[in-house]
């Protein structure tokens, strides 16, 4: 992409509606604009940034073995009426009528729908055990929509429904869920820790919010400091491995880590006192076993080997796709700007022309350009005719992780500079190495 091209409109002053760094540098950055309270359109560099993020998501879910598929923004109020949600929800829930008269609203979450698709069409547990999910917007008319996409009103969320035919099953597919949202956050250069939570309307026992620490973090956080050492690494899984799957949950989840809600001050003593943590972080994603509460309430029944009729064991797994932008951007992020994990970031590298123009310098921005895409990557090139100051405010304010910058007198030289924008260091190097070095980072 040539930046002479490309809709980016950056801010050079911090908007003042914007109270948290993310919310400011995705305005400043020109990654979002608001449309009403808590609504916001994705201009191009923060759409990129939302689909490398649902592309993560994706792929680490149908490596666990589970489905993709999509339900409508739009439902019927009915099956809400039937499962008992359609009065508990409250004012979160937005609700309109059609011309027809009939109660219509605009999905906060799906289980009422998923279980109506499966009870129409699954009867025998032969046909257990089943994941499926989606990844949808959702609204919720939050009473304090705040923070940019961190709490929205419309909001882009992975949400997926397990369902088993016992609760055995059922908690390994939970399981199932913990170890893939750990390699899916670390795979956006997150650490988000597994905390006993609240279920809130969601309902069930038993749940778990994955939290990235920040002290602009909506919740309150106890933890004990031995959990901020555990790191997945990019552990390869059978996720068919029930006891792998269960002690890699024990491995996340046996020291003391909880929210607020759950929080219990006198097994928290019981950490040793250097170790005992209060902080804040941010949610970024909850999975929930509630049993047979939906399939109960919805009769989605199954056949069970003795040939009886019993409630499948159900369970839901959401991860804030939207939320996880401006969560990334709170964990890395410097007084210049952005700073993108290379496995989010919207462009694999920026090009910077010091002196469009010229001939030479021109010339081999160009070939730059186009052997770092011969070779799949996606650079962004820096062709507008302005001052090098500016050109490397704006690089810095988007923060690819790689820039290369190309000027008159280091050509004469043979060399350009490549800089990382999470080290601040630059070196000069052949352009040949330069992209040999670029490339060899994302293969
Ligand atoms: N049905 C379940 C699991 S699919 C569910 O709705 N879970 S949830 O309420 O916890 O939402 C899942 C994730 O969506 C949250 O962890 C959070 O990261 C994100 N989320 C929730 N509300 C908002 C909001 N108002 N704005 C942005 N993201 C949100």
């Amino acid at each position: 992409m040539r930046l002479s091209r490309y809709f980016l409109p950056v801010l050079k002053e911090n908007p003042a509606e914007a109270q948290i760094v993310s919310h400011r540098l995705m305005l400043r950055a020109g990654m979002i604009k608001q449309s009403a309270a808590g609504i916001y359109s994705w201009l191009p560099l923060g759409l990129k940034v939302l689909k490398n993020i649902e592309k993560i998501v994706h792929e680490e879910q149908e490596k666990a073995g589970h489905m993709a598929m999509l339900m409508p923004t739009i439902q019927s109020a009915d099956l809400w009426r039937e499962s008992g949600r359609y009065d508990d929800y409250g004012e979160e829930m937005l609700r309109f009528k059609d011309r027809h008269g009939r109660d219509m609203l605009f999905t906060p979450t799906a289980e009422e729908l998923i279980t109506d698709i499966f009870r129409g069409h699954v009867n025998s547990y032969k046909d257990l055990p089943l994941t499926m999910y989606q990844i949808q917007w959702k609204f919720r008319d939050e009473r304090r929509p705040r923070f940019g996409v961190m709490r929205g009103r419309e909001f882009y969320m992975k949400d997926g429904y397990n369902f088993d035919l016992t609760k055995e099953d059922a908690l390994h597919a939970y399981n199932r869920h913990l170890v893939s949202y750990l390699r899916t956050y670390e795979r956006m250069g997150l650490q988000a820790i597994p905390m006993r939570a609240d279920s809130g309307p969601i309902g069930g026992d038993d749940t778990h919010e994955f939290l990235v620490l920040a002290e602009t973090g909506e919740s309150e956080v106890f933890y004990d400091s031995a959990v901020t050492d555990l790191s997945f690494g990019g552990r390869d899984i059978n996720f068919d491995d029930v006891k792998e799957c269960q002690s890699i949950l024990e491995e996340f989840t046996t020291k003391y880590a909880r929210t607020d809600e759950t929080h219990d001050e006198a097994l928290f003593r019981e950490v040793p006192e250097e170790r005992r943590k209060v902080a804040r972080g941010i949610e970024v994603g909850q999975i929930f076993y509630f049993g047979t509460k939906y399939s109960e309430a919805l009769g989605a029944m199954v056949q069970n080997v003795d040939g009886k009729k019993v409630p499948v064991h159900m369970g839901s797994h959401g991860i804030g796709v939207s939320r996880l932008v401006g969560a990334i951007i709170e964990a890395s992020h410097d007084d210049k700007g952005i700073i993108w994990p290379e496995g989010v970031t919207p462009y694999h590298c920026g090009i910077v022309n010091l002196k469009q123009g010229d001939a030479e310098a021109d010339a081999a921005c160009e070939s730059l350009y186009n052997q770092l895409r011969n070779a799949g990557l996606e650079p962004l090139y820096d062709d507008r005719n302005e001052r090098a100051g500016g050109k490397f405010a704006t690089m810095d304010l988007i923060g690819l992780p790689w820039r290369l910058t190309v000027g008159p007198r280091g050509l004469k030289n043979g060399v350009i500079e490549l800089a990382g924008r999470k080290t601040g260091v630059s070196e000069e190097m052949t352009p040949e190495a330069a992209i040999q070095k670029v490339i060899a980072r994302y293969r």
